[in-house]
């Protein structure tokens, strides 16, 4: 499973107060913990108002690619203002994200040229998020199709068939399963993503629900997550499924996650 670390975003208050005073020591102290971790791409999402967001999101980026060497996923809901963070990203990563919305797709693909950069799709358009499975697999459909109009092949994309909250729309999870199939089906070598909190949204105890989400997820194909990898559980939940799953050959990253400390009961320190 790829591992995008979710913690650089300045929607969580304490991140966001650490980027308002451009506390560098905070945000690099937080890449580094989730490199440490296990994340393969870190997501870096500044969070404010527009007219903040473009300085803000320029200089967490310096400060992340400074701190640590992994690839970003950089996030943002403005594709103008994601059309030029992106020339000050050293390494390809991530662009998250696109979707059938407005001019997205014109803006993002052409960002696509002559390099490595791979792609979020979000399954929603100018008429919403669809719930239902068949209009999500319609989304992405169109946008694997547009990609390639753009010399873009699948394997660039990480369709995200957003999830709606199971407290809205009981069936969920089973629409979410459904559309990752259907898409992996039709489109080999495409990838799929998640984030993991808008499932249990409006539910107590939300932990448990997230957490039955990623293995069930993991079953139906999902190929990444966006997730917080300093917590033990997530990332022992993750380890444990693949292992499940035949995704750990020789049980290796689950024994090699142990022996280092990673997953399991936390080592005293004296
Ligand atoms: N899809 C895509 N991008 C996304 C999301 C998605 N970007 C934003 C969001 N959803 C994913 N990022 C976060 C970041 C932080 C939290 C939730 C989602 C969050 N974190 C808690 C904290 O750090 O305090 C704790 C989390 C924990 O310990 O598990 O709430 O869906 N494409």
């Amino acid at each position: 499973m790829i591992i995008i670390g979710e913690k650089i975003n300045g929607s969580i208050p304490s991140v966001g107060q650490a980027i308002e005073r451009r506390d560098a020591d905070f945000i690099r102290d937080l890449a580094k913990r989730q490199v440490d971790s296990g994340a393969d791409y870190l997501d870096v999402c500044a969070g404010t108002s527009t007219d903040k967001e473009f300085e803000a999101l320029c200089w967490l980026v310096d400060t992340v690619q400074e701190a640590v060497d992994i690839p970003l996923c950089v996030d943002s809901p403005n594709a103008h203002i994601l059309k030029e963070v992106i020339p000050r990203i050293k390494r390809s990563g991530i662009i998250n994200s696109v979707s059938g919305e407005d001019d997205k797709c014109e803006v993002i693909f052409p960002l696509m040229k002559g390099n490595d950069w791979q792609v979020i799709a979000l399954t929603c358009d100018d008429k919403g998020i669809p719930a239902e499975a068949e209009r999500k697999i319609e989304i992405a459909a169109r946008l694997i199709e547009k990609a390639a109009e753009y010399g873009i092949g699948p394997e660039r994309i990480y369709i995200d068939p957003l999830v709606l909250a199971l407290s809205a729309v009981n069936d969920s999870m089973l629409s979410f399963m459904e559309a990752i199939r259907e898409i992996k089906h039709r489109y080999p070598g495409v990838k799929t993503t998640s984030g993991l909190s808008n499932i249990s949204f409006g539910m107590p105890y939300r932990k448990a629900i997230n957490l039955n989400f990623l293995t069930l997820a993991l079953s139906a194909g999902m190929d990444s997550a966006i997730i917080d990898p300093t917590n033990r559980d997530t990332y022992a939940t993750i380890l444990a499924a693949e292992a499940l799953l035949n995704k750990d050959r020789f049980l290796r990253k689950y024994s090699k996650a142990y022996r280092l400390g990673r997953i399991g009961p936390e080592k005293k320190t004296q």
